[in-house]
């Protein structure tokens, strides 16, 4: 390339750049459109259209990023203003105008629609580092202002909930558009659509999860708690039970609370020669998948537990070398918060409820019907807006004071 057209090439970015911000502003004024488990099958199977779709995403990807980008902008001003937060906010704006270069493309050139499944993919490398990174930019944040205020803890808690779900989201769309359209059929699973499996088999995931669970746990302990599975399916008490999800998400949950589980039971029966097993239970009813997951590893008391769920909690204490055994298996890092982030994204839930000086049952709710199960979308609007806003103002509950209540006052008074 010239020189001179390097230069013009730059110009060209820059005023590219320049637009960014009035693209954002056009593109969050739209809500973005939940899709159901039953879209995303038809976009991958009969009628899947690569034409349908790419008119779709080109301005579907624009509308959620925007959507986020905009509440990445209201983070206070001192999170914001980290490098890590910084490059992520600098790979959005980057993916962002790389996808706006699809507007004017003719959605009925095929080397149009090969590029843009290029593109996607380049987008969905770029944005792999996320979760690490905007973790990097908590830690930065902590060591320079200090611990935990609730105010910042609780916008930190609203804002990454819904960021990463608005990322789960975006992911979904592009591995959907990028796996059934590089004529990816997988002759091993006739049942997927991208990563959709549509007859998921519910304990053969559990099983997974607990045999990798396992295997970690093995190696930092002397052992693991067996399993103990057991399932009802209300509908066909013969048939196992099946529906249409996301492998790679209900593994992800279950992985999860299979290592916290692990953990538990081992560090509270250290002293003794036998380990009470993780007892799961999965059940199918009409509308709900359930799976519940019962340790005997103590519990964890109840003003605790939320704390489980809190980013600026477990991005606290990073484990110490010397900690190392017990570092690998849970309990640091985002595993917990986003697990629930996955079971929430198609209407689900993921809750825990601990009896302390017991143990923990965990239990994660999915929709059995794919007609339920839709996408659970953050949307920037003025309630949106609000959550960053009004965060200063008082508690409209009592303070528990710790002080004995000095009720002379009052005699003294009559
Ligand atoms: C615990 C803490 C926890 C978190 C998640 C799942 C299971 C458990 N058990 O003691």
């Amino acid at each position: 390339m010239s020189s001179k057209m390097k230069f013009v090439r730059s110009l060209m970015k820059t005023a590219a750049l320049a637009n960014v911000p009035k693209h954002i502003d056009h593109y969050s004024k739209f809500s973005p459109s939940p899709l159901s488990m039953k879209q995303f099958l038809d976009f991958g199977s009969t009628n899947a259209c690569e034409r349908t779709s790419f008119v779709f995403l080109r301005q579907e990807l624009p509308v959620r990023l925007s959507n986020i980008m905009k509440e990445i902008n209201l983070l206070p001003d001192r999170l914001l203003a980290t490098p890590s937060v910084h490059l992520v906010q600098s790979w959005y704006i980057q993916s962002l105008m790389e996808i706006l270069e699809f507007l004017d493309k003719n959605p009925d050139d095929q080397s149009v629609l090969e590029t843009f499944v290029e593109v996607l993919e380049d987008i969905r490398n770029r944005h792999n580092e996320v979760v690490p990174t905007m973790a990097q930019g908590i830690i930065e944040y902590k060591d320079a202002f200090g611990q935990h205020d609730t105010v910042t803890d609780h916008n930190i808690q609203y804002f990454l909930d819904r960021f990463y779900t608005s990322r789960i989201s975006i992911r979904m769309l592009i591995n959907q558009h990028t796996l059934v359209f590089n004529g990816n059929i997988n002759p091993a699973h006739p049942n997927t659509i991208g990563c959709i499996d549509s007859k998921c088999d519910v304990t053969e995931v559990a099983r997974d999860a607990y045999e990798s669970a396992k295997l970690l746990c093995e190696q930092y302990y002397l052992g693991a708690p067996e399993l103990e599975l057991r399932q009802m399916n209300a509908n066909d008490i013969r048939e196992s039970i099946h529906i249409s999800y996301i492998p790679s998400h209900l593994y992800h949950m279950l992985f999860e609370l299979f290592k916290n589980a692990m953990r538990a039971t081992i560090e509270t029966h250290e002293a003794s020669r036998t380990l009470p097993p993780i007892k799961v239970m999965v059940a199918l009813g009409g509308e709900d998948l359930s799976i519940k997951m019962s340790d005997r590893g103590g519990g964890v008391p109840f003003r605790k537990t939320e704390r489980l769920f809190s980013y600026m909690y477990s991005t606290a204490p990073r484990p110490s070398i010397g900690d190392r055994h017990r570092a690998p298996l849970a309990g640091f890092g985002y595993g917990l918060p986003i697990s629930r982030l996955y079971a929430r994204y198609f209407q689900g839930d993921l809750q825990l409820y601990s009896m302390e000086g017991y143990g923990t049952d965990a239990v994660i709710q999915l929709k059995a019907l794919s007609t339920d199960s839709v996408e659970r979308l953050p949307v920037f609007n003025k309630t949106a807006l609000r959550h960053y806003k009004l965060s200063l103002e008082a508690d409209d509950w009592c303070v528990p004071s710790k002080e004995p209540l000095d009720l002379a006052i009052y005699r003294a008074a009559k």
